[in-house]
């Protein structure tokens, strides 16, 4: 058990600390925050008027107090060269989270930049090269200038088409609308690049290719309808530990019976039943746990299917519904196309499922029931949402499609309670121009540097060595192409620019590969890389997105970035400006113009060119109005601009175009309307600047019934089941014991990135965990702790296991992307047909290494189930 750093007293937030509104820059659910901060040289005092809470703090606090925060919410950071103390602590008048923190997002604090507190010194601070045999430091236009020098000479050779890029295209750190937008006016308006791939998958393409091409957008509900719904089908998704305060903050009051009020007067006149939740997973997760414990075990169906079958539980459940006479004919018949066709070619027999998936039939027409029979003749109200245990699972489009086709024909999108939605990774913050030259399939981007495609690689925000697929074999072919490159700048003076230029476009020519790498640490990729660009993150820079309900914030800069690292945006459009240089001083006049319009100051300037020019609604969305609407922002897209002061709360209509949010909203966990903090203006957040008008935005999508189709109609898909669709994944079944399932888990953010170096996560985590069944483990003689290799056809990798008696027999799940251990090593290339990664199913064989290495040792291995008497 780690002991956190001596920290015996925490400063007061005095009274006059400056406030910025705050998204966590972690998880799709964007909770809201505070960022206090204040000169590191006094404090608050313990009067009404001395701190910012505004109450006797010599008087002991309620149990629910926002006055207090801990010491992972504290640091002291630099703000415009200072020192500063500062506080991140959430917000209690967020609507999304109501001042709940969670075990990521109330760390923020302690996983910024300080060099008087020595935390989370691994950030970059200056741009580096390959020099001398080592990353050596250097000026951002020494490492711009050899960055757009080497661009410029494949460009010439081998055209756009010899610059492969890795880019992420969402929103929170490492994101955002004003980095999206920088690096797609980059690459898809100053370039035409089509070697192009996301964060998370190997090619340019969507996680939802289905749902898009029904007409179905995939975030088209609020967090509310989670509080209104009869029902909720959860999909390939664990929210307790991946979107946890959605789940705390909004499924819980459902679980628990305490939305009723809400319902009645959202649905007045409706009959309200307590909820009840499906729960498709081939595990057994926390989050069936605490529905369990929550809403009662009658009340929650864990439907633990055979790995990769959902697809054929799907087309089952369509196939019983309509039988029975409940699917919703009005909806259909108004706002849908091709239902009894796609009926008729996916029909799928209870029994049939029931083979496929490893249910009983009961179990299926349970779950049918629940989803559609109508209670007291009204129809059931049903929320379905999923995430990448269907996204990166078997057969992606026709999965996704499949459970859209349900949605639809129960009627349940675009009305309160319902919705079919993806819970989501990150924030959204993609705003660029159009990539309809990559095409569809898009190329598969991995597998062509694999082969030794592309000259030159730019990568921003990601790192393949730990999250990519094949990473085993990528990895192996990534260092030899780009140590020949290595190899050549060292054969060369330093000081000769054009000479090392030659050198490395040399080595291209022979198979070598440029690397560069944009990020805040030094990454493993980064390890094979040539140049390292130093972003800022959000709260260094100003930085809005959205999330998981379509709620658009702005984090404000509540910091410096440090050393010289600037946001992402920026850097871009210094790349163009180079570039642009480069291309001129050849004389190449003609493609130095497609690197105009990058003459951005501020991420606010590249904000201004893209979302408020470029996206829908956009021209009404400015950072001013934004700041005035503080954590609850607005949900997009903005329709227009409403009156200049707060709605009071319980004016909600629930129509769309509604306002929503505002300083003075109550506490969505039903409490009293929080009282504001502090008397005078200093410590409360901002208030709307006289005359800023507020942003009216969209509650839900699809309220009048019309889909994004032509005709406004959703169209129904063809979803039949042909079993594990990737290449190879059946053989790969048949040939390894073990199902290697894999994903997330509560503590760690992503691959770890910040969390290496806190030691909450550290000593919790040594290395990824593998949980096992007990008898798994006897066979193997294994014991808790114990490191055992993972080894397929693919590659192999580490994991220590977690004894896991709930865990079906041959069935691990193992945490993905940790550094210690890469998951991503004995996954197979196998994809679908639009490129989409199949994660998931993974099946490889497990033999032990040692015993428990010396930092698993102390650990405890208790079930992580809750208990409540
Ligand atoms: N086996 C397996 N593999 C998977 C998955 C799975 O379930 N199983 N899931 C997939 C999914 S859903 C995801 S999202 C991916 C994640 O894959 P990645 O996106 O590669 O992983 P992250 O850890 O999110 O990496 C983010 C990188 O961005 C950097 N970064 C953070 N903030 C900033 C910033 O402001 N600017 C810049 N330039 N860089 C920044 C971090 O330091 C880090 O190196 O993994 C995918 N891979
Ligand atoms: N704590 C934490 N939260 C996060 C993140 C994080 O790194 N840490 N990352 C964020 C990101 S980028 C993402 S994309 C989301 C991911 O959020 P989730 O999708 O909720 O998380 P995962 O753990 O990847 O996978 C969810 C579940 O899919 C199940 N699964 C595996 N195979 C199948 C299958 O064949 N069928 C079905 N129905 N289920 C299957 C797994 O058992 C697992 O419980 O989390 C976000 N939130
Ligand atoms: S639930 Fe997500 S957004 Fe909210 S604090 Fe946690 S990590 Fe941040
Ligand atoms: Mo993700």
């Amino acid at each position: 058990m780690a002991y956190k750093r001596q920290i015996g007293r925490l400063p007061i937030v005095p009274a006059d600390a400056k406030v910025h509104n705050v998204v966590c820059h972690y998880c799709i659910v964007g909770c809201g925050y505070h960022a206090y901060t204040w000169d590191t040289n006094h404090q608050g005092g313990t009067a009404p008027d001395q701190n910012v809470f505004g109450v006797d703090l010599s008087q002991q606090q309620e149990a629910e107090t926002p006055a207090w925060y801990s010491p992972s919410m504290y640091n002291i950071v630099k703000q415009d060269g200072k020192d500063v103390h500062i506080v991140i602590k959430p917000d209690r008048d967020c609507v999304v989270n109501s001042g709940l923190g969670s075990i990521r997002g109330a760390r923020m604090a302690e996983m910024s930049f300080s060099r008087q507190r020595n935390t989370q010194l691994q950030r970059l601070t200056d741009p580096m090269v390959w020099r001398y045999g080592q990353m050596q430091p250097t000026s951002w236009d020494d490492a711009l200038d050899l960055v757009a020098r080497v661009t410029a000479a494949v460009i010439k050779e081998q055209g756009d088409d010899g610059v492969f890029v890795s880019a992420f295209d969402h929103g929170g750190a490492g994101g955002g609308y004003e980095n999206t937008w920088g690096t797609g006016k980059l690459y898809f308006g100053a370039m035409k690049v089509k070697n192009i791939r996301i964060h998370n998958r190997p090619a340019y393409n969507s996680e939802v290719h289905a749902t898009r091409d029904m007409g179905v957008g995939e975030l088209n509900n609020c967090y509310e309808d989670a509080e209104l719904a009869d029902t909720i089908m959860v999909v390939g998704a664990n929210p307790l530990e991946t979107q946890t305060n959605y789940f705390l903050n909004h499924w819980i009051p459902n679980l628990r019976g305490t939305s009723t009020e809400k319902k009645n007067k959202e649905l007045p006149g409706e009959p309200h039943e307590p909820v009840r939740v499906i729960i498709v997973d081939p595990r057994r997760t926390v989050t069936v746990n605490a529905c369990e414990v929550e809403a009662g075990k009658e009340r929650v169906l864990h439907l633990a299917i055979n790995s990769g079958t959902d697809l054929a539980l799907f087309n089952a459940l369509v196939t019983h519904i309509a039988d029975q006479g409940w699917t919703d004919k009005d909806f259909i018949a108004a706002s849908t196309n091709g239902f009894d066709k796609a009926l008729a070619a996916n029909r799928t027999t209870l029994e049939q499922a029931a083979e496929i998936t490893g249910l009983t039939v009961d179990q299926i027409k349970q779950a049918a029931a629940w989803i559609a029979e109508p209670k007291d003749g009204k129809r059931r109200r049903t929320m379905f949402a999923y995430e990448k245990g269907l996204i990166w699972g078997n057969d992606n489009y026709r999965t996704n499609g499949s459970l859209v086709n349900l949605a639809l024909a129960t009627g349940n999108i675009g009305r309160p309670g319902g919705g079919c939605v993806r819970l989501g990774g990150h924030q959204e913050g993609y705003s660029r121009p159009s990539d309809a030259h990559v095409g569809r399939p898009a190329a598969y981007v991995d597998q062509l540097l694999i082969e030794g495609k592309g000259g030159v690689h730019h990568i921003w925000g990601c790192d393949h060595y730990k999250t990519t697929l094949n990473a085993h074999q990528f990895k192996r072919r990534y260092k030899e192409r780009t140590d020949m490159v290595k190899d050549a700048m060292s054969s060369v003076p330093y000081g000769e620019r054009q000479a090392t230029v030659d050198a490395i476009v040399g080595a291209v020519g022979k198979g070598g590969l440029f690397s560069v790498d944009v990020d805040i640490i030094p990454t493993k990729i980064g390890q094979a890389s040539h140049v390292w660009l130093p972003a800022a993150t959000s709260g260094e820079m100003n930085l809005t997105s959205m999330n998981g309900e379509r709620r658009m914030r702005l984090t404000e800069r509540y910091m410096d970035p440090p050393g010289q690292s600037m946001p992402d945006c920026l850097i871009a459009a210094r790349l163009a400006n180079h570039l642009e240089r480069v291309f001129r001083e050849a004389g190449d006049n003609a493609v130095a113009d497609q690197f105009k319009g990058f003459d951005w100051q501020t991420e606010e300037d590249a904000f201004m060119d893209g979302y408020h020019q470029h996206e829908k609604g956009g021209e009404f969305v400015t950072y001013a109005r934004l700041r005035a609407m503080g954590t609850n922002g607005f949900q997009e897209p903005a329709t227009g601009l409403g009156e200049t002061e707060p709605l009071a709360a319980g004016t909600s209509t629930g129509e769309p175009g509604e306002v929503l949010g505002g300083p003075a909203i109550e506490g969505a966990r039903g409490k009293e309307p929080v009282q504001k903090a502090a008397p005078t203006n200093a410590g409360s957040p901002p208030e709307p600047a006289a005359g800023t008008e507020r942003i009216i935005g969209t509650k839900r999508l699809y309220a009048d019934g019309k889909f994004n189709k032509e005709d406004g109609k959703a169209v129904f898909a063809e979803t039949q089941w042909r079993g594990l669709q990737a290449a190879g994944k059946q053989e790969e079944k048949d040939k390894f014991s073990f199902l290697i399932n894999n994903g997330r888990t509560n503590h760690v953010w992503q691959s770890a990135y910040l969390d290496q170096q806190n030691e909450l996560v550290m000593d919790r985590w040594p290395y990824p965990f593998i949980e096992m069944n007990p008898a798994d483990m006897a066979e193997l003689s294994l014991n808790q702790g114990d490191l055992v290799e993972v080894y397929n056809d693919n590659g192999a990798t580490q994991a220590a296991v977690y004894p896991t008696p709930t865990a079906k027999r041959k069935e691990t799940f193992m945490l993905f992307a940790f550094p210690t251990g890469v998951q991503g090593n004995v996954v197979s290339p196998g994809v679908n047909e639009f490129i989409i990664p199949n994660y998931k199913q993974t099946w490889a064989n497990i033999r032990k290494i040692s015993d428990a290495p010396e930092g698993m040792k102390h650990l405890s291995f208790k079930s992580q189930e809750y208990q409540v008497v």
